[in-house]
């Protein structure tokens, strides 16, 4: 989508820190982070959340998935514990609407969420 900034840093026209890259989805370093790692990963075609991206595409779904988990092995993460977190919609503070998952690690990530 044209007017989508996710699609917009997907597709490289807007800068960002990337430090993953497949077929299906980009990661990248959050602008405002909330954890020593703190990355985005999203599929690069535009589904709004992650209720419609599992609803339009199964394997696009995984392929984040699978991307979350390996940005946490090289940020060096997988053995102390890190979350995937999908904010969605206006109650879960959701503020772009091009599904993205939170990869945060790095300090405890305390539990209920505030
Ligand atoms: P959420 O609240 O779940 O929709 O999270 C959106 C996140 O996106 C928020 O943590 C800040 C991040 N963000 C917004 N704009 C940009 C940007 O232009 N570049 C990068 N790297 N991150 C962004």
């Amino acid at each position: 989508m044209a007017d989508c900034l996710f699609c917009r840093l997907a597709a490289g026209e807007i800068p960002a820190t990337v430090v993953r890259e497949d077929e299906l989805t980009v990661a990248f370093r959050d602008v405002n982070p909330q954890a020593p790692t703190h990355v985005l990963v999203i599929p690069r075609a535009h589904h709004a959340d992650v209720g419609a991206l599992a609803a339009a595409d199964p394997d696009a779904l995984v392929a984040v998935h699978r991307a979350a988990a390996a940005v946490a092995t090289a940020e060096g993460v997988a053995g102390t514990g890190w979350r995937l977190v999908f904010n969605t919609g206006p109650d879960a503070g959701q503020s772009v609407p091009h599904v993205h998952g939170h990869v945060l690690g790095g300090r405890q990530i305390g539990w209920p969420p505030g």
